[in-house]
Formats: structure tokens, sequence, C-alpha cells
């Protein structure tokens, strides 16, 4: 498959159902409300919700369980964009530029991104639990726990608060993988199984989603860690080296470049082997593995 068109037309698919659901810049909060789309509108390549529908679309390629699910994929979205405001903050990483652009509190100042970052998570539980939210109560509700579970300390901000508390420090090896299934993989492995729940998948199916959501979490980091050591500003669109000059553990610190390389594809081959049950409705979610592995931002 083509994976580069697919991922433009899904990328559409999200873009356009983002602009329908996303707050307009109007009313008493239209600054904050400015500030919140600026992000969310300024690129990106919309992977999570992607994957989401993906996801759903292996095991149920039903048209209007999409349509029900796209306020699922944005509020992932939005969550996602959060974190990266939060995470250019000058208290976390202290980015000048993301998605190729100025970072959000070079714009709307500090508080204008903390607030953007807040607007932001919070609406995605609005967007789930409001009445754009078509799915089976029962599933919508297991998948907002899902989604609040990957999101928080157990998950996410738990990965970043690790990543943080161990700047400058030597840590065992453990540690590094405990920050990236948090920090970065639990998002992505929720939004795989978010799918996969709200198609009313059976247990197995949900279990080798999950598989495949951390196998795919694992080549992401890795891959992000080649990147951020070899690419770029203008490919990445973000700073390149920060890692480096922030003292950050990282893959390829840890075992040079090559052996990192194998690793994540290692960890893409272990992707595609959890989908060996799923027919060819899954052939999007293998090529999506590939593509992690050769992406260039
Ligand atoms: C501040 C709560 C909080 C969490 C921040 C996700 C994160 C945790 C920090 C981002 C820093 C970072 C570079 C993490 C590595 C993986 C990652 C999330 C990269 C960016 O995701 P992409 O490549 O970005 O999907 P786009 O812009 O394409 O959406």
């Amino acid at each position: 498959m083509e994976i580069r068109q697919y991922l433009n037309e899904q990328r559409l698919i999200v873009e356009t159902a983002l602009k329908k659901y996303m707050l307009k810049a109007q009313g008493p909060f239209a600054r904050h409300l400015e500030s919140m789309r600026y992000s969310l509108f300024v690129g990106g390549k919309r992977l999570r919700p992607i994957l989401c529908l993906a996801a759903a679309a292996a095991i149920d390629p039903d048209r209007s369980l999409r349509e029900n699910l796209l306020p699922v994929a944005c509020a992932l979205e939005c969550i996602h964009t959060y974190s990266l405001i939060h995470d250019d903050l000058p208290a976390m990483d202290n980015d000048d530029l993301r998605r190729g652009k100025p970072t959000n509190h070079k714009l709307f100042g500090e508080a204008g991104a903390i607030l953007a970052g807040d607007g932001l998570l919070t609406w995605a539980f609005d967007l789930l639990t409001g009445r754009e939210s078509a799915l089976p109560p029962e599933r919508l509700l297991q998948i907002t726990h899902l989604i609040a579970r990957a999101a928080g300390s157990l998950g996410m901000v738990g990965g970043q608060a690790l990543d943080i508390a161990y700047e400058n420090q030597d840590f065992p090896f453990e540690i590094l993988q405990t920050i990236h299934r948090s920090k970065t993989g639990a998002l992505l492995t929720c939004a795989v199984q978010a799918g996969a729940v709200g198609a009313g998948a059976v247990p197995k199916e949900t279990e080798c989603m999950i598989d495949y959501g951390n196998q795919i979490g694992l080549a992401f980091q890795i891959i992000d860690d080649l990147l951020d050591a070899t690419a770029t500003t203008e490919q990445l669109g973000k700073t390149a080296g920060g890692d480096a000059k922030r003292g950050k553990a990282t893959y390829p610190a840890y075992f040079g470049i090559e052996a990192s390389k194998k690793k994540a594809l290692d960890a893409v081959t272990a992707a595609k082997e959890a989908l060996a049950g799923f027919d060819e409705k899954a052939a999007p979610l293998r090529a999506i593995a590939d593509y992690i592995y050769c992406r260039s931002n």
C-alpha cells in the first residue's frame, strides 16, 4: 500500500473533524481559544488519531464506525498537542520551535501556553463525553478511562516527571524503558486500544493491538532519539540535538546509532508479528509500523 498517500488522506479526515469539533476563537475567551487553535492547527502528523481509526478499521471497516470514532481520535490529538505545548515551556524543555513554527509560549506567553495546554486537555474529555460522541455508552466509558489512564500520572505525565527527575544523571536502562513506555508509548498504545474497543474487539484482538501499540511506541521513541541526534532542525521542525544538550539519556547514548536502528527495526518486526492473526484490513497498521521506522520528522 502507498503509505504516504494513506497518511495524507487520513490526516485530512482528522483535520476536517478537528476543525468541526474545535472551539472557535470568539467571545470573551477568544484569545485563549486562539492559543489552543494555534498549536492544534500549526501542523503535526496526526499519528495518534490515525492509529485509532486504523485499529478500528482493522476490526470493522464500516464507515459509520469511523465517523463515530472521530471525536475519540480528535481527543487523542488534543491531548498530544497539550503535551507538546507543556513540554516546550521554559520550565520543561524550553524550546522555541515546534511543528516548524514558534512554540506556543513564544506567541502567547508562558501563562497563555500553560492555559492553552490545560484547555486542550480538558476539551479532549468534553469531546469524549459530549454529544459529538455516538459510540455505545459502555464502549465510550471504557475508552475515556483508557485515555485518562494513558495521559495521566501512570502514563504520559508520570513519564515526563521521571524524565525531568533524571536529567543530567546516570541511570539504569530499565529507567529509560519506563520513561519511554510511559511518556511516549502510553498514548500511542492507548490510541490503537481505543480504536479496538470502539470497534467492539474481542479480548484476544485487543491484546494483539496492545502488543502492536507497545512495539510501535518503542520504535517511535528510538527513531525520535535517533532523529534528534542525526537530523537537522529544518527537517524536524523542532530544535535538533536537544537531548544531548539537556543531558538526556537516549537509545543512541546507551547503544550507539547502528544498534539503536536495529532495535527499532526489531520492534517494528514484532509489531507486525502481533498483527499476524489479522487479515488485509490491518494492512494500514502494518504500513504505519514500517513508516515509523523510515520517518524523517
Ligand atoms: C508535558 C505532560 C507532558 C508530557 C510531555 C509527549 C511528551 C511528554 C513530550 C514531547 C517530547 C518528545 C519529543 C517526546 C518524544 C516523542 C514525541 C511525543 C514526539 C512528538 O510526536 P510526533 O512526532 O509529533 O507525533 P507531531 O508534531 O507530528 O504531532
